[in-house]
């Protein structure tokens, strides 16, 4: 299935065998660029349209997580007329971009989908955070797509703040890309640009405020998102509301997004491991085969906490994320259950009713 409007989309064989199976004409694959509810954007082979969701696919979609996203390929039917198609069904992801919604330990809530590599922004003007920015890695890792680092505003700061900002990072265990850079000056941004290549998909996630739209338009060449406007009554203010897929001149995709505060990781797809290789990769020493390197003895992790060769704090926001993930996981399976009981409370209902 060679198509090269769609390939500079991100098509490629992985999804073409996935359509043929499950998307036949008259419907065809398309990208999802924008989500308002039940409307879609779509890009497909000959350029945007928009979509709405058939009513046999919502009925038969009992998971937010499976509803269409950002980045996802979906199966689609247009209009005799070509005008509004009807969206039939959503291909495999190949990675995706999730956390744990507010509120519910349980739920799922997507960002984006089919995202080759997610660049997690901070600005090293207040807004630098070890912490946070590993739970960003777990999140990326975790739904299969490649993390990278970068760090805005550099114009607000002293040199030698982003140096240290910089070895701060090295010093924690993480060993990706990353990038330095000034919206304001332009320094930094050719580096940024030498790294997105046509036809991969960049998911910009980070707190309101870091420079996401900014560098976004910059990467454009115009004012095509929304920004903060520079005053004292728009902080704590989210300024982008919607998530965009938009296609750069060199034609790599980006993914905009609005800010984010407080999310949980749900770290089950091997995320805590993978940005925590350094713990991993000391655990195969322990003494017992399921040690928790919490308290036990012959504990090669905690040994090289104690000598410093891994950082206490990196080793404590370890703990802290296998905890939550551990516990979302354990509140999920609970949930089935609890869903699980409840259709065999309707079976037994209806059998004493007569009417199954
Ligand atoms: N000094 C300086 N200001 C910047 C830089 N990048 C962005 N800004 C300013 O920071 C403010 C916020 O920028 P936005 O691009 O709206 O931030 P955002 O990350 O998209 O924020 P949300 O959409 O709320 O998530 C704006 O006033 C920008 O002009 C930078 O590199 N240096
Ligand atoms: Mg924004
Ligand atoms: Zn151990």
């Amino acid at each position: 299935m060679n198509n090269p409007n769609l390939e500079a989309l991100g098509w490629d064989a992985w999804f073409a065998g996935q359509a043929s199976a499950h998307c036949e004409p008259p419907s065809s694959v398309a990208r999802v660029a924008a989500v308002d509810r039940d409307q879609l954007l779509l890009l497909g082979e000959s350029g945007a349209f928009k979509a709405r969701l058939a009513g046999k696919f919502l009925h038969e979609t009992v998971s937010g997580a499976r509803l269409p996203c950002v980045g996802d390929w979906v199966c689609v039917e247009k209009s005799p007329a070509g005008q509004l198609g009807l969206l039939h069904g959503v291909l495999v992801r190949k990675t995706s971009l999730r956390r744990r919604a507010a509120g519910e330990a349980s739920d799922v809530q997507m960002i984006a989908a089919n995202v080759d590599v997610v660049i997690v922004v901070q600005s090293c003007h207040y807004d630098f955070n070890l912490n946070r920015l590993e739970r960003y890695l777990v999140m990326a890792r975790d739904g299969g797509a490649t993390p990278c680092v970068l760090l805005t505003k550099t114009d607000l700061v002293e040199p030698a703040v982003v140096v240290a900002q910089v070895a701060q990072i090295r010093k924690a265990g993480i060993d990706v890309p990353v990038l330095t850079l000034s919206n304001v000056t332009g320094d930094g941004i050719v580096d940024l640009q030498g790294v997105l290549e046509p036809g991969k998909t960049y998911c910009f996630v980070g707190s309101s405020g870091v420079g996401k739209s900014t560098l976004i338009n910059a990467l454009l060449g115009r004012e095509v998102l929304e920004t903060r406007v520079v005053s004292g009554t728009g902080e704590g203010r989210h300024t982008t509301v919607r998530r965009e897929l938009i296609v750069l001149p060199n034609g790599a995709m980006v993914i905009d997004n609005p800010g984010m505060r407080e999310f949980g990781v749900l770290g089950a797809g091997g995320g805590i491991e993978a940005s925590y290789a350094d713990i991993t990769a000391r655990a195969a020493e322990c003494h017992f085969r399921d040690c928790t390197h919490t308290s036990e003895p012959g504990c090669a992790v905690l040994q090289a906490v104690e000598s410093g060769e891994i950082e206490s704090e990196h080793y404590e926001n370890f703990l802290r994320l296998r905890t939550e993930s551990e516990y979302h996981e354990l509140s999920y399976a609970q949930k089935r259950q609890r869903d699980k009981d409840f259709g065999r409370f309707i079976k037994s209902v209806k059998k004493d009713l007569g009417e199954d």
